[in-house]
Formats: C-alpha cells, structure tokens, sequence
C-alpha cells in the first residue's frame, strides 16, 4: 500500500512450518486463526513476519541457504531457537506454566515452575531480530502469550517505535494470575508496547485489575493508562475469521458431497470440533450427550455426535492425560449405549483437511462448542460463515470470548451436564424458522466483523496512538 507504513508481524510460529525430508526440505502454510488473519495485512503493507519456523537444525548449508532465500522472498525472517531453549521457552513456560494459569487451571500447574530466565532468552532473540530489522515508521505488531516480555524488550532499544502487543488467549483474573512469582515482570513487559489488545472486555479488565494492584494505577474514560513517560491504550478487538472466504469455499460441490456422507444411516447430527486441550471442555460435552441420550431415549439410534480432536501438545503429560480421559469416555460411552447398526460417537483423534471440516460444520444440525474458557474461539465463528444454506444451530460456552458476541447462540454453561444436555434436546427440537433466524444473525455478525476488519481496527489504532515523547537520554539505535 503505497504511502503506509511497513507491518513488522512477531509471534512464536511463521506462518509456514518447515520441516526437514530426505532430499532438503518441506514448506507447509500454517492454517490457523492468527496465520490466515495476518496474512493480507503482512502481504499488502509491504511486511515482515518475525518467527520460529519449526525444527530446521537437520537442514544443512546448501539446503539451509535456499531455505533462508525462500524465507526472505515471502518476507519471514525465522529466528533460530535451539532444541533445549524450545524445550523451556515453549513447552515448560508457555505452555506448562502460561497456559494453565490464562485458562484458569492453577491445578495444571507444575509442582516448581524452572526456566524464566530461558523464556527472557528467546524473547531478546525475538527483538534482537526485530531490532535488526526495524527502521523508523514501522509499525510493530507482537503476538501472544510466548512473548509477554518482548514489548518492553524492543522498547528499551527503540524507545519510539510504535509496538503492539495482542493477547490471543484470556488475561486470567488477578486472584489466579498472582499465583506466578513472576506476575510483575510480565505485566511490565507487556506495557511496553503502546497498544495492548484483548479479545473482550472481561479480559481487558483482568488486566486493569492486575494493574491496580500491582502498581496502583488505573485505566482512564480513554482505555489508556499513565506508564513511564507514555500512554499505553488498552482496546478490545475481537478477533474473526475468514469469512468471505469461507462462505465461498462451503458451496463447493465436493464439500455438499462429503456433506452427504456424514448425514448417511441418521437423522440428527451433533459435531463438536477443537484441539485436544483440556480449555475445549470435551470430557463434560461427552457425557452431556450421554445424558441427551439418557433422558430423551427417542434420540437413540437416530442422532450421533462426531467428535474431531486434532492432537496437540503431546509431550506434555497434562495433555497426554487429557486424551486418555476422552479415549475410555468415548469407548465406554459407545460401549454402555451403542447397538448392532448405530453408535452414538464416531471420534476422530486427528487432524482433517479443510474440505472435510467445512463438510462437516455444514452437515451439523447443532455444532457444540462448550470450553471451560477460550480466549475467543473461532471454530464457532467458521461454523456460521460456513452455513450457506443458514440452518444449523449453535451451542456455546459462556466462557467462550465468542459468546459476547453471538448472543443468537444457545448459550451454556460447560460444566452443567445436564444443563447441555437439555439444551442440545432443545436445539434438535427448534423449529425451523427459528433456526433460521437465528443463522441468519449468527452469519451476518460473522461476515460484519471478520479476521480483516479485525486487523484493521487494530492497526489503525496503533497508528493513530499518540507516540512515545522524545528522550533527551534515549537515542534509536536501528543499527
Ligand atoms: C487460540 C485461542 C482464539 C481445528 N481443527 C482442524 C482445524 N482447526 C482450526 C479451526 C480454527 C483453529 O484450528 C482453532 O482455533 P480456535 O480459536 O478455536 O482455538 P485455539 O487453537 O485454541 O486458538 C482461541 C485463537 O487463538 C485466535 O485468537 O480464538 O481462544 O485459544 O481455525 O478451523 N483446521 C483443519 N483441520 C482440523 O482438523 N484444517
């Protein structure tokens, strides 16, 4: 875009994942929310994409200098994280330690929690890149959980960039996020930036809560709070999909084909879709649909719940632990429940193409998405962009950063099992018309705010912030 500025875009991951093969190597478009979301921005304001690009250390020299070329020609400069720093950095810290506490499980904690200093080590490799990078103007747009440090890191070099820092997951409240040692080191971090964005309020007022405490300060009727010498914004932004696209991709013919399969030999279909994570809420939505089926005997034989649980983190015991949970439910359920020619749960513990996932959001007659706590959630928002037909009803968390925004949903609380259970009898029951205008609403708030306008809202907040006054003392150091 002639005349803006350039977008620096930092998180953990690229937005394509390289792996070694036998002849070099492989790259792979990552298909996520944050990858698709960041792309048209990266793509047409001219930018870089700061991130780890997978494991590369079997890649070598020739193979690693067209890898490198490859990498700069899309504008992604990979930072490299040896094994044993990705081993602290990503998996004890961020997703051993961080994790758990944003989604409110203190139980999930390890017994001693080592290696701060390493996650403060692969941050400063972060803005050692970015620093290196930078030249005045630029815009610079951090992402996650993995990198609450690095605002306040590139600050200290680049005292008057404009940096961003967006929270994909939920700021815990303060009762349970005080539970880290290191809660005053991380919230300084991350007030470094200029603009601080959550998906929803509630989020955003953890944080303003964890900063009255810690340092007695409060947001002002702007969004923004005193820090330093600077004014720090804390907006909202909820975070959308794809869903122009979407709705494109769903009325192609191969996806009303494979539509056609999942429905075969039932009349109702139940589908529920997420990573294999203990946040998703599986083990209660599975016996919420055993119940469903207890109580409401007719349903037997005639509905089936297809469960897709894409693995995830699986070196880490809590998660190990957490797909053994969902493997003897889903057995005994089926067990306890299934006849010779129907069984109420098919689960798929992998991950499927896109064809098949948007088959399968458009074959439901009632997606269910019931996590304990979810930062925002996007499969819910595909599900509706994917209705072209609008019909399908929703389940929702209330825990789900989504449900301040679809109210047209079925709302539930996740740890009410017979509560969903009941409202999965209520949704299976509704009359069409009703399903149908509440789609309609789903879809029309989904297409409204998507990923793009997302991305743009944040942007030009950060462009429009205020900057960081001059120092007499600091100096720019872009060399
Ligand atoms: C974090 C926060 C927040 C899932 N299974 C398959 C597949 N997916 C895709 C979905 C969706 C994405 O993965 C999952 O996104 P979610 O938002 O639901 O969940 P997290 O991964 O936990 O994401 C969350 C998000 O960041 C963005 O800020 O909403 O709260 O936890 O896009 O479509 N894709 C394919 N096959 C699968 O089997 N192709």
């Amino acid at each position: 875009m002639a005349g803006s500025p350039r977008l620096i875009t930092v998180s953990n991951r690229l937005p394509v994942t390289v792996s070694a093969t036998t002849d070099g190597f492989a790259l792979e478009q990552s298909a996520g929310g944050l990858a698709t979301g960041m792309r048209g921005p990266h793509e047409q304001l001219d930018g870089i994409w700061i991130g780890w690009p997978g494991e590369i250390s079997r890649i070598d020299g020739a193979r690693r200098g067209e890898l490198m070329r490859k990498l700069e020609a899309g504008g992604l400069i990979p930072v490299t994280i040896s094994k044993e720093e990705q081993q602290v950095f990503y998996e004890d810290i961020s997703n051993a330690v961080l994790w758990p506490i944003c989604h409110d499980r203190l139980d999930q904690l390890p017994l001693r929690v080592e290696g701060w200093d390493v996650y403060e080590r692969v941050n400063r490799r972060f803005a050692d890149a970015v620093v290196e990078h930078y030249r005045p103007g630029d815009l610079i747009w951090i992402h996650d959980y993995q990198l609450l440090r690095l605002p306040a890191l590139v600050r200290e070099r680049l005292p008057h960039a404009r940096i961003g820092f967006f929270l994909h997951v939920p700021f815990p409240n303060p009762e349970i996020f005080f539970a880290l040692p290191t809660r005053r080191w991380l919230v300084e971090g991350v007030m470094g930036a200029d603009v601080v964005g959550f998906h929803t309020r509630r989020w955003r007022g953890h944080f303003t809560a964890a900063l009255r405490r810690l340092f007695h300060i409060e947001m002002d009727a702007d969004s923004t709070v005193a820090w330093e010498e600077r004014r720090v914004s804390l907006g909202i932004f909820p975070m959308g999909v794809n869903a122009a696209e979407l709705d494109r991709q769903a009325s192609a013919q191969e996806v009303s084909a494979a539509r056609l399969e999942f429905r075969a030999g039932i009349s109702k279909l139940v589908v529920g879709i997420d990573r294999l994570d203990y946040s998703k809420g599986i083990p209660r939505r599975l016996l919420a649909f055993e119940q469903l089926l207890l109580a409401h005997p007719e349903w037997r034989e005639r509905v089936r719940l297809i469960q897709v649980a894409v693995p995830s983190r699986g070196n880490l015991s809590s998660y190990r632990k957490a797909r053994a949970e969902v493997d003897a439910l889903v057995g005994r359920i089926n067990g306890d429940l299934s006849t010779p020619t129907w069984s109420p749960i098919r689960y798929l513990y992998r991950s499927v193409p896109q064809t098949t996932l948007l088959a399968l959001y458009r074959a439901a007659d009632v997606m269910l998405v019931t996590p304990a706590r979810d930062g925002m959630n996007l499969v819910c928002k595909e599900f509706a962009a994917s209705r072209v037909d609008e019909d399908g009803v929703l389940v929702l968390s209330e825990f789900a950063g989504a449900a301040d925004e679809l109210t047209d949903a079925l709302l539930v609380n996740p740890y009410d099992v017979d509560g969903v259970a009941e409202t999965v009898h209520e949704a299976l029951t509704m009359p069409g018309a009703e399903r149908r205008r509440r789609m309609r609403a789903l879809r029309a708030q989904t297409l409204e705010h998507d990923v793009h306008q997302w991305a743009d809202r944040f942007i030009s907040a950060l462009q429009e912030h205020e900057p960081a006054p001059a120092r007499l003392d600091a100096t720019e150091s872009f060399d």
